[in-house]
Order: structure tokens, then sequence, then C-alpha cells
């Protein structure tokens, strides 16, 4: 059969109906994007990979997604076709920020897509970005703590992972452990808020869409005060590095909310912010395109695989005095976030 691209819609979980780009093939349709690297979604069909750390000996399958008429899914996860709509959008709009952005074509800037796995497992409450298979893994949840973990700042937020190793390969574990999970918290938010999509509109939550009552919290992670979680910390102090890195992340959370949106009480798109400080210092914040630009250019220039929070400091100041220049406003609000967090 000749294989050629179309342009459909789907009715996804989270995003209400979302354009797709997928491809013709004979008298039916492909979940996967041409336009995008060849970015595809597939079935794991409830199957888990059979791994000793990056060592598979069986992996869940991958089965393409096809559909008769080009338009996808139903809006309900009854239908498991609905979930890979959510997957397939959330790689889109993750491209695109990346494209559009930072100029960078695609995970690994070679233009190559990626392709994701939907369904995988039973009750399984995460989603995972594997650089070995160069692929994202999305958990249906238990219906309990979490629905399908399917939502644009997941997706953002674990393709960032592979943004990452590719380009500092900060070190998982320690402070640099910490630095990675923020750098996806940082960029998942910021493609969240990219999408702009009416039924998923930016915030600075994480899993707002994916937590169930049975957590008993409004999201997984909230940059402007991660403390809120339980667990995060807000502030950084010498043991930092003791703490697993989706709570050490928080000093990084912190300080990119308080750099994009500044300190105190804000309210964006319906959501109420209290951004505290651990100096008590007032930051002025310099908005969410800025953050961007500035935590892209440490991450791909500066930051290394060791890099720690004081490494850091330095790097996101370097990033922004060869963008805006020695002690521009831009400058002296990152020394003020870094500040405000207890990072010197
Ligand atoms: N969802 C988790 C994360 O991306 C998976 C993990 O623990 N690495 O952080
Ligand atoms: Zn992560
Ligand atoms: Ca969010």
């Amino acid at each position: 059969d000749s294989l050629e691209s179309a342009s459909g819609d789907g009715k996804s979980l989270y995003g209400g109906t979302v354009p797709l780009e997928t491809t013709a093939s004979g008298s039916s349709y492909q979940l996967k994007d041409a336009t995008r690297g060849g970015t595809y979604t597939g079935d794991a069909e409830n199957k888990t990979d059979q791994c000793l750390l990056t060592i598979c000996l069986t992996r869940a399958p991958a089965t393409l997604f096809t559909d008769a008429d080009n338009h996808w899914g139903t809006g309900t996860a009854a239908d498991r076709s609905t979930v890979a709509v959510d997957a397939q959008y959330g790689t889109d709009v993750t491209w695109d920020y990346y494209k559009k952005v930072h100029g960078r074509a695609g995970i690994a800037g070679d233009g190559k897509g990626s392709f994701n796995r939907v369904h995988y497992g039973k009750d399984y409450n995460n989603a995972f970005w594997d650089d070995n298979c160069f692929c994202m893994t999305y958990g249906d949840g238990d219906g309990k703590l979490m629905g399908p973990l399917v939502s644009l700042d997941v997706a953002g937020h674990e393709m960032s992972h592979g943004v990452t190793s590719k380009t500092a390969a900060l070190r998982y574990s320690g402070e640099s452990g910490g630095l990675n999970e923020a750098t996806s918290d940082i960029f998942g938010t910021l493609v969240e808020f990219h999408a702009a999509n009416a039924e998923d509109l930016g915030d600075w939550l994480i899993g707002e869409k994916v937590v169930r009552s049975g957590l008993g919290r409004e999201a997984l992670r909230f940059m402007d005060k991660p403390s809120k979680d339980g667990k995060s910390a807000d502030c950084w102090n010498a043991k930092l590095g003791d703490l697993d890195v989706h709570y050490s992340s928080g000093v990084g959370n912190h300080f990119a909310y308080l750099l994009a949106e500044g300190s105190g009480s804000k309210t964006l798109n319906g959501v109420a912010y209290n951004s505290p400080t651990c100096d008590g210092s007032t930051v002025t914040g310099i908005g969410r395109a800025k953050l961007g630009k500035i935590w892209y250019r440490a991450l791909t220039v500066y930051m290394t695989s060791s890099t720690t929070y004081a490494d850091a400091r330095t790097a996101t100041l370097s990033a922004a005095r060869d963008l805006y220049g020695a002690d521009s406003t831009e400058q002296k609000a990152v020394a003020a976030a870094w500040k405000a967090v207890a990072v010197s």
C-alpha cells in the first residue's frame, strides 16, 4: 500500500477534540505522524517489560493504532484508542514546543520521532521515558490514586528526560538528579502552557489532570510551593541531595516559578498561587518565555552530568548573560530567584 500523510482528529480524554496528523495506508489510517519524525502510538496490551536494569528479555508491544475514518477515540477511557489520542497529541505539542521555541528538531535534535506505548501493565500508576527504546510508556492508573497518565504536563515531563539525556545528561541521583527532575517539570509545564489547550490550560501544577481522590491532593507536585506535596523541598539545604530526586527537584521548581512569575500571590488561568521566598525577599518575575530560554541554554550549553544546585546557579547566570547581557534585568532576576531559594 502507498502511505501518505493525512489530517484527522481525535477525541482525547483530557484535551477535548485535537488535530492529529496521521498516515493513510490503503483503506485505513495509522496513528503515525510523518511531519514529526514518524512519531507513532501503539497499544502495550496491558503487558509489561521484563528487564534487569537496561537489559530487557521481553518488551511490552507497541501495536500501532489504526482507524477506519481518521476520527479517533471517543473521549472516554472505555475506548482503548482514546488515551492513544492524548499520548500522540502530547508528543505533538512537545515536539512543536521544542521546534518552535528552541529550534530543536525532536528529542535528540536529529529530526527523528519517538514512539508511545499506552495501556502499559495493569493499574500502573506511572509513565516513563526510556532512552533504550527511545520511547514513552504510559500506565492507565489504578483509578483510585491516578487515572491514565497521558496529560500534557506528564508527556512533556517524560520526553524532556530524553532531551536532558541527550544534552547535559544530569546523573539521576543527588543534586544533579533533582535538577534532572526539575528540568522535566519546568519543560513539562512550559509545554502545557505552549499548547494553550482550552481544556488543559497551563498551570504550575504537575499531574493535576491525572490525580484521583484517593491521592488526597490536587496534583502530584506544586511548583509555586513544592512542600505542598508533603515531601518536596522549597529551599536548598546541605542534605538536599539525600532526598529522592522527585523531592530535591522542589528547589529547582521553586526557582523556576519565582523567576517566571515572581513571589507572592497570583491567579493564572483560574488557579491561585502563593509563592514564598526562603529569605523573606521579594522577587519580580520575568515571564515564562525567558525562563524557558534561560533554562534551555543552561541545560544544553553549561550543565553536565555532575551539576549541583550551586553549579546550576552559575549555568543560568551565564545563560542569562549570553541571552540578555551582563547586569541585565534578566540576569539580576536569575540571581534574585536563586537567592530566594537559598542557593548562592
Ligand atoms: N514518572 C517518573 C519520572 O519520570 C518515572 C521515574 O521515576 N523515573 O520521574
Ligand atoms: Zn521524571
Ligand atoms: Ca500541569
